[in-house]
């Protein structure tokens, strides 16, 4: 049966009894949602998805400047960019292995926060040493641009800022720490956002000091 098309789901309810901010329309901030042992296990999720999938270094499709962030991904497909320009693929850069399977506590999330009824199918691992920024963007690579993005921030806080669909508009800067939980729905999906910086020293979650950021995405269209 064909699916029909669907409105872009409500924001859910307060997940886990945690009240969101909706910071600009759809975007809602879950604010120390995880708690130290939940981020401890997801953090040990990650490792192992960094293990069998190595962090690789992207670069800028036109320039092949190096991004600072160095990035993995989980699930059936993964995000990746290099000259050959941005794209979700099924299989590492270097290794050309199949990415690993979202591990069972992000499914869980994404259950609880999307309020999206088909499942995520990539998970992009950010890795942010103290240095590394992430330029004024908009995630628009996915097929189905009507589902949420989910995000997960452990270790450092970041300096987040997001605007609207216009790059010139105006924007606001919030601090996403360790354990936060964003959502981005509706007309936030297609905001500019960035991180101006890593706040060193603010999260002992990440024995190297840094930051990792967990985006959990639909991509193809239903
Ligand atoms: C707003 N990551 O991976 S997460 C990215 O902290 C990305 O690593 C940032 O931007 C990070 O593309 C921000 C929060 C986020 C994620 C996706 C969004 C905000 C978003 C998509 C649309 C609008
Ligand atoms: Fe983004």
């Amino acid at each position: 049966m064909p699916v029909p098309a669907s409105p872009v789901p409500p924001a859910p309810a307060a997940p886990l009894g945690v009240a969101p901010l909706e910071v600009a329309p759809g975007a809602l901030w879950y604010r120390e949602a995880l708690d130290r042992a939940a981020q401890a296990a997801l953090l040990a999720d990650i490792r192992a998805v960094i293990a069998a999938a190595p962090l690789f270094v992207p670069t800028m499709p036109r320039t092949a400047r190096p991004f600072s962030v160095r990035m993995s991904n989980c699930g059936p497909l993964g995000w990746v960019s290099d000259t050959s320009g941005y794209r979700y693929q099924p299989f590492h850069p270097d290794t050309r292995l199949p990415w690993p399977p979202i591990p069972p506590a992000l499914m869980a999330l994404w259950a609880t926060y999307a309020a999206c009824p088909v499942p995520p199918e990539a998970c992009l691992v950010n890795v942010y040493a103290a240095d590394a920024r992430m330029s004024l963007h908009q995630d628009r690579d996915e097929a189905d641009l009507t589902a949420p993005v989910l995000s997960v921030s452990l270790g450092d806080t970041a300096l987040f800022r997001i605007g609207s669909d216009d790059r010139r508009g105006a924007t606001r800067s919030l601090k996403l720490a360790s354990g936060d939980i964003f959502l981005l729905s509706g007309p936030s999906r297609l905001a500019f956002h960035g991180v101006d910086r890593i706040l060193g020293g603010t999260s002992t979650l990440l024995p190297e000091g840094g930051r990792i950021n967990l985006t959990l995405r639909r991509v193809t269209a239903a």
